[in-house]
């Protein structure tokens, strides 16, 4: 069977604005998504590494945009290996209510400033927690994505939060309400370790 891991997982630098991120030509994965949702708690669970990227009960913890590298690597049926290197970009949470209007403006600048840049942006996993219905703004920066031709997958994280028998028809709501592709929208969750084979495969598959 084919099997994927990471190795080398490692923290690069935090960049306070989108001007700040190094040029490079090295493929990039993106975790966007509402603050608290879970992004930074993904990204590690995807690295095998705990305390990679910063956690907090408090949202609005990631500010900057901070810079990971990792290598992705392939085993296939015949056990001959692949590999390929990547840097992922855990981006400010957008949409935390108790932050101030313009502190708020700035977060979601940065988003956009960071999607309309020319760094080589070939995955954006968009993250929504499966509690709370999307918002207007998940339903638009969901749509932008895919208008932009972005490889783009919604991730419904703390799957764990619900009772299996409801996980089925939760994930067809989140379907419905973003209009996508069944096969675009992939449950996660960091703690109960579900996703993760999935995503890595969506990582291998869309990082040159
Ligand atoms: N139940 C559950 N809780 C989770 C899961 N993943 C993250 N959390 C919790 O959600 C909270 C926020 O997690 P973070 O990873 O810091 O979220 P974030 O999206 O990076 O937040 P910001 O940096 O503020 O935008 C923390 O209390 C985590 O422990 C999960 O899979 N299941
Ligand atoms: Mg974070």
């Amino acid at each position: 069977m084919m099997s994927l891991s990471i190795k080398d997982a490692q923290y690069i630098l935090s960049a306070p604005t989108v001007a700040l991120l190094p040029e490079s030509k090295t493929a990039q994965v993106a975790f966007v998504g509402r603050s608290n949702v879970g992004k930074s708690s993904l990204l590690n669970f995807l690295m095998s590494r705990k305390n990679l990227a910063r956690i907090s009960r408090t949202p609005g913890r990631t500010r900057a945009l901070n810079l990971f590298s990792a290598t992705i690597m392939q085993k296939n049926e015949e056990g001959v290996k692949s590999e390929k290197f990547l840097n992922l970009v855990d981006l400010p949470g957008i949409g935390y209510a108790k932050l101030s209007h313009e502190e708020k403006a700035l977060l979601s600048e940065t988003l956009s400033d960071y999607l309309d840049s020319n760094h080589p942006i070939r995955m954006v996993f968009h993250l929504l927690d499966c509690r709370r219905k999307p918002t207007s703004e998940d339903i638009d920066l969901s749509l932008l994505l895919r208008q932009s031709e972005r490889n783009y997958v919604a991730v419904i994280t703390k799957i764990d939060e619900v009772p299996v028998s409801k996980r089925k028809p939760l994930m067809a709501q989140f379907t419905k309400d973003l209009s996508l592709n069944p096969a675009d929208c992939i449950m996660a969750s960091s703690h109960a370790n579900m996703g993760r084979e999935v995503l890595l495969s969506k990582i291998w598959e869309h990082v040159a």
